[in-house]
């Protein structure tokens, strides 16, 4: 497979907490051993025409292998997941149930997370916000005792660690500041999980070095 290029924020909003979804794509790369290089974008640059042939709605991450170009985070780590052995199962039932849990990650779980915290930066001046707020907490944490109940005393979601759990618990770090991954020991015992892998743990690494290059000093 050629070296494949992934596009990153120039700068990340979320000052190399690796929350934006290059950090999956990064991930999912370690997990199977593959090299790969990054090509840093800026704001500004996302939005130009060159950027948006790869990412139509003007956003990281992107997936550049020869000829083949992606967009969508869930779409890359399930290609790299498919082209490397490592992320989904060989039982052809296993490998499915994997990818419904890609699916229920980025489709079902990440919305309502996305939403509250898109409400903590657009809405916070509004006179429902904390009404709007609560409502959006719950949401979250209907999603979240979902999905407790199934984890259950599991190590990850369906057997071996997968691309379904890679994808879920990059969706949780998103709730970190919140406290409410605490609220089920299961799911932040999952997520601490997920995060002592050393593939997730170089990937953090790669993305902290680049903030930590670009950081005003
Ligand atoms: N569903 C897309 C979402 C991509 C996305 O929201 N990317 C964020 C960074 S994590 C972004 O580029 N935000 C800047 C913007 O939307 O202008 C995916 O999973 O790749």
């Amino acid at each position: 497979m050629p070296i494949p290029t992934i596009t990153a924020f120039a700068r990340s909003p979320d000052r190399g907490r690796g929350l934006a979804r290059d950090m999956r794509v990064r991930w999912a790369l370690e997990e199977v051993g593959q090299p790969y290089e990054v090509r840093l974008v800026t704001f500004a640059e996302m939005k130009e025409a060159g950027h948006r042939a790869l990412q139509p709605f003007g956003q990281i991450p992107t997936y550049e292998e020869g000829g083949l170009a992606l967009f969508e985070s869930g779409a890359i780590v399930l290609h790299v997941a498919e082209r490397h052995a490592g992320l989904l199962p060989d039982d052809a039932n296993a490998r499915a149930r994997a990818i419904a849990w890609m699916f229920a990650a980025v489709g079902t779980v990440e919305p309502p997370i996305v939403e509250r915290e898109m409400a903590t930066y657009a809405e916070r001046d509004k006179a429902w916000y904390a009404e709007r707020l609560a409502m959006l907490e719950e949401r979250v944490r209907g999603r979240l005792g979902e999905l407790s109940e199934r984890l259950g005393e599991a190590d990850w979601l369906d057997g071996a660690f997968s691309a379904g759990d890679l994808l879920m618990v990059h969706v949780l770090q998103r709730l970190g500041r919140t406290g409410m991954l605490g609220e089920w020991p299961n799911l932040a015992a999952y997520v601490a999980r997920g995060e002592a892998r050393p593939a997730f743990r170089r990937a953090f690494a790669a993305q902290l070095a680049v903030f930590a290059s670009r950081a005003p000093t």
